[in-house]
This record gives C-alpha cells, structure tokens and sequence, in this order.
C-alpha cells in the first residue's frame, strides 16, 4: 500500500467528511446505498481520477470502496462509519463473527461503558475490532490512555444478535450490553 501525502490525507478526510457525515455540505446527495457518481465527487473536489483512485488505493483503511453501478457508471462510498443523520442502508448481509471481538476506547469511558453497555453513539453501528491490536488504534484516537472490552460475540450471536463485516474489516452491530463486555486490559 503506497502512503498518501499530506495533501491526500487531507483530501482523504474531506472525503470521510462528505461520505459519512454531510454530503449535502457539497451538494451531493447519497443514494439509499451510500454511493455517488465518481464523476459528481471529483467535480466538488476539483481533482482528477487519477489522484482519487490514489488516494482510495493508497487509504491506510481502505475506507472507500469504488466500483460501476447498475447503469455502468462507476461510483464511490464510504465503506462504513456513516452518522446516523446520513440515512444510509450499507446493505451488509448478516455475517457470522470470530468468536470474540475488541473494541478499543479511553481508559475514561470505562465506567460509563460497564454501567450503560457499548452505544453507536452518532453513528450507525458500533464498531468492533477483529484483534487487540486493531482496538488499540481505534482507541488511540482520542486517547493515550486506552481500555481494550473483549466482547462475546459468540454469545450474542447465539442470542440471535445480528453482525455484519465492512468491506474493510470492521464489525458492527447495533449495540453491545454489558453482560457481553469484559475488560481486556487498560
Ligand atoms: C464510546 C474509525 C461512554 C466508544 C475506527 C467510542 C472505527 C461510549 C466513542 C470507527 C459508550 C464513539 C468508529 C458509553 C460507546 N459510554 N462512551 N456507553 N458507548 N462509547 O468514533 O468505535 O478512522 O463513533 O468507545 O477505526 O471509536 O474513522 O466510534 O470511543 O471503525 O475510518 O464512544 O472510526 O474509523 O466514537 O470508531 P466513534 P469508534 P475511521
């Protein structure tokens, strides 16, 4: 994977921005999917393909999936982390998940966390990590000071809890209750 320069990583995140949480700041309106034309979005940022399939490739997370629509025209969408605000149906199937996944927090959102469980907070889903590692960059985020919850999702999958797995690797699910939580490590 090729690392961005500054400008694209700047690029990168206005591109989050109109994605996941105000199209309309660009006058651009998601379909209930999530995906814009290619073409719509390269004339907001006034770049060519070229540098947007750099930055889509060379993306650290591969937030961004591109590919042709029914009609032949090549679109564009976040692959996950949209706000609630934004009405947008991924359209994930159902996937079975590992049996235990991580999710990486501030060390500070403990006590709240164990009292009232994992929330989506502004978004959608609430996100979950396949492995400890990945956690502690999520968390890391926003704080130095990171807790890492194992959370059993084999039980909530057995439970009839319903998760689903990003293009790029994320679970999600609609929220985590505290009897499926348990502090890894802080
Ligand atoms: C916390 C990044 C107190 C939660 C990542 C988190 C991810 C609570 C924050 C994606 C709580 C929400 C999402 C409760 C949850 N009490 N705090 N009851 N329930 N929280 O950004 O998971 O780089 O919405 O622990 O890789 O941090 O943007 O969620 O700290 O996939 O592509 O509330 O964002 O991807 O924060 O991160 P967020 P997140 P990107």
């Amino acid at each position: 994977m090729s690392a961005l320069t500054r400008e694209q990583v700047r690029m990168s995140r206005r591109i989050s921005m109109i994605l996941r949480h105000r199209p309309e700041s660009a006058g651009l309106t998601l379909d209930p999917q999530g995906w814009v034309p290619v073409a719509d979005l390269l004339a907001v940022l006034r770049i060519e393909r070229g540098e947007l399939d750099a930055i889509v490739a060379g993306n650290d997370k591969s937030r961004f999936a591109v590919a042709a629509g029914p009609d032949g025209v090549d679109r564009i969408r976040a692959s996950q982390g949209h706000s609630r605000r934004v009405d947008v149906d991924l359209g994930l199937p159902p996937a079975e998940p590992p049996g235990v996944l991580y999710h990486g927090t501030p060390s500070a959102n403990l006590p709240s966390i164990l009292r009232d469980g994992l929330r989506p907070g502004s978004r959608h889903h609430v996100h979950l990590s396949p492995d400890v590692a990945t956690a502690l960059v999520v968390g890391r985020r926003r704080s130095a000071d990171v807790a890492v919850l194992r959370v059993d999702s084999a039980a909530m999958a057995a439970a009839g809890h319903v998760f689903h797995r990003s293009a790029n690797g994320v679970w999600l699910t609609t929220d985590v209750t505290t009897e499926y939580l348990s502090v890894d490590h802080r």
